[in-house]
């Protein structure tokens, strides 16, 4: 942990820096991977199962028997759970449909628009040393009620082969339409370039480690788009002198169990809270099942005390975290101050797994400082907005001049011609 007293603002700048990972080799091998699934399609995963994933599989394809087999592998009590949590995320991103109004700008021009999903769309799940069911839900969830029509999910396979069952589960309650086993920077090939099995996606989702995120980034030279550049998961908060230690020291923690290279922060403007929960932290961790990774991330977390909430406010709209809590009295009343941030949580009893699993808000956001330029995954990630114009005659009487006018100024007279032609046909006609 490193602890700090009332930093002054031109340390911030140093504070608020994530670590940066090293990259030169990373682009040789991604460009490699990429070059051998091009080539070898299905018998390239096949391999790379076998040489990243010590899995031994004779089709990448999971067929329909093992979806249906998964489903009694998942006990009563985490099935209902899941179908609880899948409610309410479709309850929130079915909220995020538009409803499409034609706006009149001028007599007899009518503007609006229309979404239509994006077609085909890849989801990622990593691996590693946790399942990540509830990442299903968040990206099936909403690309199915956005009308994609193919939603096809990757994910590496254990030793034997085999998907986790929970995640075969979710997949197929939230409209997955196919499942492979394949994982790491090959998977995201593959969703790119398509192979025997698998079909190229538009774009690509999900979260994944460095080659992963490294892989979706080359995948953008294929024409794919994918859902956000990526980086490890963190947590900032903003404790006042309200703020229950315990509880505060639970959500880093649950944060920085993530992974190693998780970022944790704490600010505060209350010393004892400090105290506590830096207390709290150290207490919690020696009993957590992951605790060492949790505690490497720990060792890069902050815990500052800050002059006043203001600053602190302040200090976070520099950090733009993905998850800023505020343990606040009146946490409301600082809502219209927060500038960067990716899903915020208000008030003690708002615990950021709340929003990872099961309040209905998207737990796919942006990390690394991008809360300052994107948004975390919605319904709006799964369509294109197209627009769409109908001029009357009346309308183009009215707004021709202003197009001509301009069209000529530009040197466009072919432009200029496309609305004088018309008005011309209608003045000899009427
Ligand atoms: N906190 C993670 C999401 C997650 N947590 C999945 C538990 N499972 C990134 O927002
Ligand atoms: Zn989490």
């Amino acid at each position: 942990m490193r602890l700090n007293t009332y930093p002054q603002k031109k340390s911030w700048s140093e504070l608020v820096k994530r670590p940066v990972l090293k990259r030169e080799k990373l682009t040789e091998t991604i460009t490699e991977i990429f070059d051998e699934v091009s080539k070898n399609g299905d018998n390239a995963l096949i391999e790379f199962n076998r040489k990243f994933d010590n899995a031994e599989v004779e089709t990448i394809k999971v067929s329909q028997k093992e979806v249906i087999e998964a489903e009694s592998l998942v006990g009563d009590a985490l099935k209902s759970a899941i179908r609880q949590a899948k409610e309410n995320i479709a309850k929130f991103h079915a909220s995020q449909v538009p409803q499409t109004e034609k706006i009149e700008t001028v007599k007899g021009v009518l503007c609006w628009r229309e979404n239509r999903a994006i077609g085909k769309v890849g989801i990622y799940i990593p691996g590693g040393t946790a399942p990540l069911f509830s990442t299903v839900l968040m990206l099936a969830i909403p690309a199915q009620l956005a009308g994609c029509t193919e939603i096809v999910l990757c994910t590496p396979p254990d030793k034997e082969g085999k998907i986790n069952p929970a995640i075969l589960y979710a997949a197929k309650l939230c409209g997955v339409t196919e499942i492979f086993r394949t994982g790491g920077a090959q998977a995201i090939a593959a969703m790119t370039l398509g192979t025997e099995s698998i079909p190229a996606v538009y774009k690509i989702f999900g979260p994944g480690n460095q080659y992963v995120v490294a892989a979706k980034e080359f995948a953008q030279n294929y024409k794919v788009a994918i859902d956000m550049p990526a980086g490890p998961s963190e947590v900032l908060i903003i404790a006042d002198e309200e703020a229950v230690p315990a509880f505060c020291a639970a959500d880093l923690l649950s944060q920085a169990e993530h992974g190693s290279d998780s970022q944790v922060v704490f600010l505060t403007t209350d010393e004892k809270v400090l105290e506590e929960t830096v207390r709290e932290t150290e207490k919690q961790l020696a009993v957590l099942p992951r605790n060492e990774m949790a505690a490497e991330a720990l060792r890069n977390s902050h815990f500052i005390l800050m002059e006043t909430l203001d600053e602190a406010l302040e200090f976070s709209n520099q950090y733009a975290p993905e998850h800023l809590i505020l343990a606040m009295e009146n946490a409301e009343q600082y809502i219209s101050r927060i500038e960067n941030a990716g899903s915020v949580f208000l008030g003690n009893y708002s615990c950021e797994s709340a929003g990872d699993y099961a309040s209905g808000t998207n737990h796919t956001l942006p990390t690394n400082g991008f809360a300052k330029n994107y948004s975390g995954v919605s319904l709006d990630s799964f369509v294109k907005k197209i627009t769409f114009q109908n001029l009357s005659e009346e309308g183009l009487r009215n707004l021709g001049k202003t197009i001509e006018i301009m069209a000529e100024a530009e040197g466009l007279s072919a432009h200029k011609n496309a609305v004088s032609i018309r008005l011309k046909e209608q003045n000899e006609r009427l």
